[in-house]
């Protein structure tokens, strides 16, 4: 399942930060996003799942997951060390990689394989056996002042998810205080921008469920964010509260939609380069 080669055969820098093992019985401790590493510079390396393929079932079968984890994600890494063998880009770390290349055309191939490389290793630990049901504590509130409710949240992420037309991605992120659901396309991420952190995801592209659910993506949806989504993962991802939001965001209306937040008449200096105005445009 793990190929720890590259596809030249070289050995892979190994992940050198925690790695994570949410619903494994005695696994490790639950840890942040930012502590899962694929080593500090190419190749990199592929994180293991965080649990046995089974364990999603039946909501996602041990086929799908085998073959997203153990080929699609793994064909994104072994193409992505193909790529940046040789190239300076390579010594920088993924997220590096992703940011110094999202607004440039002479380098997407990079860009898709090194954001769907995060992308999805991003996504297993969203996802947990036994997962869904409402978050707790502070990404609770959180929510309940971003959507008004959970119920207008969970309304929003799926709609998102049903949405995106096409393959990409589903997001529910938090910005300045606030959360944000978006939807990208393809590979792109909101990773791609600091100052966004990513709290959850779900992958709409039909490597993600067609041989479970064919095209009844609207199921799929359904039942991730019913029965599987990790909501300690969640909030695990949030950045440090701080108590001194900027006032720009303060300001802002509870009701202000994400594609005014981005609006940059909106919120001036929130929103720099031209990726994130193409991001909001699909919103
Ligand atoms: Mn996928």
């Amino acid at each position: 399942m793990v190929l720890a080669t590259s596809s030249t055969g070289a050995p892979l820098h190994p992940p050198t930060g925690t790695l994570l093992s949410l619903g494994h019985p005695g696994g490790g401790r639950l840890a942040p996003m930012s502590q899962v590493s694929f080593g500090a510079r190419a190749p990199y390396a592929l994180p293991p799942l965080p649990y046995g393929e089974t364990e999603l079932e039946p909501v996602i079968s041990a086929r799908t997951l085998g073959f997203h984890h153990g080929r699609h994600h793994q064909g994104y890494l072994t193409t992505l060390n193909r790529l940046l063998a040789g190239d300076p880009l390579g010594a920088l770390p993924l997220v590096r990689v992703i940011r110094e290349t999202a607004e440039d055309p002479a380098r997407t191939a990079i860009f898709d394989n090194a954001a769907q490389v995060w992308n999805h290793s991003f996504y297993w630990y969203c996802l947990r056996r036994g997962g869904g049901g409402q978050p707790a504590g502070r990404l609770a509130a959180l929510i309940d002042r971003s959507f008004g409710s959970f119920a207008a949240f969970q309304q929003r992420f799926a709609a998102a998810a049903m949405s995106q037309f096409g393959s990409g991605w589903a997001w529910l992120c938090e910005e300045g205080g606030r959360l944000l659901v978006l939807r990208t396309a393809n590979a792109e991420t909101p990773i791609a921008f600091a100052g966004i952190n990513p709290l959850l995801t779900i992958d709409v592209w039909e490597h993600a469920y067609y041989l479970d659910y064919q095209n009844r993506r609207a199921d799929h949806v359904n039942a991730v964010i019913g029965q599987l989504l990790n909501w300690q993962f969640a909030e695990l991802n949030l950045p440090p509260e701080n108590p001194a939001q900027p006032a720009m965001v303060a300001a802002l209306p509870q009701t202000a939609s994400p594609l005014a937040y981005f609006d940059p008449r909106v919120s001036p200096g929130a929103t720099t380069g031209s990726y994130l105005s193409r991001l909001a445009r699909r919103l």
